[in-house]
């Protein structure tokens, strides 16, 4: 097992909706889910980015000599924020060991969770996408430093445009490979749809949703305390009542800061919500961040649908999970059509969850 090193950057000037601790902890969860061992974890707070290498002398310094003092090798240097390719390289060059950013470490995580031919062609997609990019930024800074020397030559020149059109080339393949599965995914939903109503569950990575989707169908599907434990959709059907049957389906997480080339090659998956006939977003009202967390999602379910702020789909209902590790009185009171409180752990408000769905769906 591989050692890192997790650091959360925190700008002293940017206030973000979470505590540094919380950003920290959730980066350790991500490492954690590729099964890297925590050596040690820090916030450092930073003024200003330093082009070159992002933290400045002094810090890249301490983090040298803790490393050697300790003789810790192939530590991976894990920071959560994105990273230019220069300043992961002169990074790398500097501390001896492999850097990733958040983006990479997510990449990561979905790569090594990817189990259908579709979750491999869309995390390949991202990947491949967010290298491009990287490519394309390395290559203006090339184009900068030969500054008055001419613009012909170089090998880094050749090999970049290489790299590039294999890199294209590539990503036309995936897409027109997607597109096939997308359309087999088109036939089924459709199939499905003709069948029964969609109810989609979703929500932030970790709330429950797999652990609600056992819970009603009496499936065994993934659950584990673990961010990204669910990948690929999961759909079961579910009888409610004697006139009433829906298709449950349990779905990717989401989290702060999702990858844009993530959300673009996830197109197919993230769909699955907009021909959900409700959708359930799946909140964990025992975490720190239970606010930011609900913002960070409303905000990609805006994103899916095109809406505006303030603005939210009709069939968007809420389920409160978790509610045996919090003492909430006043749940009845908070508690509406839309807003069902529940513990998928034990039990508890399920009957509830099913009678309000099985009320919406005969409407
Ligand atoms: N105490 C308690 N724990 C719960 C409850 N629901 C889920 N959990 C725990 O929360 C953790 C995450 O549950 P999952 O069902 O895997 O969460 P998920 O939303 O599917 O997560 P991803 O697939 O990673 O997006 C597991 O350790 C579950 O046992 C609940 O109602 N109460
Ligand atoms: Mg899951």
């Amino acid at each position: 097992m591989n050692f890192c090193w997790v650091i959360h950057p925190n700008s002293i000037f940017n206030k973000s909706r979470r505590t540094p601790d919380s950003a920290l902890s959730e980066l350790k969860s991500l490492a954690s889910a590729i099964n890297l061992k925590i050596y040690e974890a820090n916030i450092i707070n930073i003024s200003n980015i330093k082009p070159g290498t992002f933290f400045g002398k002094g810090k890249i310094d301490e983090l040298n000599q803790n490393l050697q003092k300790n003789k810790i090798e192939n530590c991976i240097i894990i920071i959560n924020s994105n990273i230019s390719p220069i300043q992961q390289r002169n990074l790398e060059k500097i501390l001896k060991t492999k850097v990733l950013d958040r983006t990479a470490l997510i990449l990561e995580i979905f790569g090594a969770r990817a189990t259908t031919k579709e979750g491999a062609l869309q995390v390949e997609l991202a990947h491949i996408s967010w290298q491009k990019t990287r490519l394309v930024r390395s290559w203006t800074h090339l184009e900068r430093q030969r500054g008055g020397r001419g613009f012909l030559g170089g090998p880094g020149e050749l090999q970049i445009e290489l790299d590039r059109r294999h890199i294209t080339s590539r990503i036309k393949k995936i897409k027109k490979e997607l597109e096939k599965v997308r359309n087999i995914r088109e036939l089924q939903r459709n199939k499905r749809k003709k069948l029964y109503p969609l109810v989609s569950l979703i929500g932030y990575t970790n709330s429950g949703k797999s652990s609600l989707f056992n819970k009603i169908t009496g499936s065994k599907e993934f659950v584990k305390n673990m961010v990204f434990a669910t990948l690929d959709p999961k759909h079961r059907i579910v009888n409610i009542s004697r006139y009433n049957n829906f298709i449950l389906s349990d779905t990717v997480g989401f989290i702060n800061d999702l990858p844009t080339e993530l959300i673009e090659s996830f197109k197919s998956t993230l769909d699955e919500i907009l021909y959900a006939d409700i959708i359930v977003h799946v909140r964990d009202i025992s975490h720190e961040d239970y606010n930011s967390q609900n913002e960070d999602v409303i905000s990609i379910v805006r994103e899916i649908f095109s809406l505006d702020n303030n603005e939210m789909p009709e069939n968007y209902f809420e389920v409160i999970n978790k509610i045996d590790k919090v003492n909430i009185v006043d749940r009845n009171i908070k508690a509406s059509s839309n807003k069902i409180y529940l513990s998928a752990k034990t039990g508890e408000g399920i009957d509830n969850f099913k009678n309000i769905i099985n009320r919406h769906l005969l409407k």
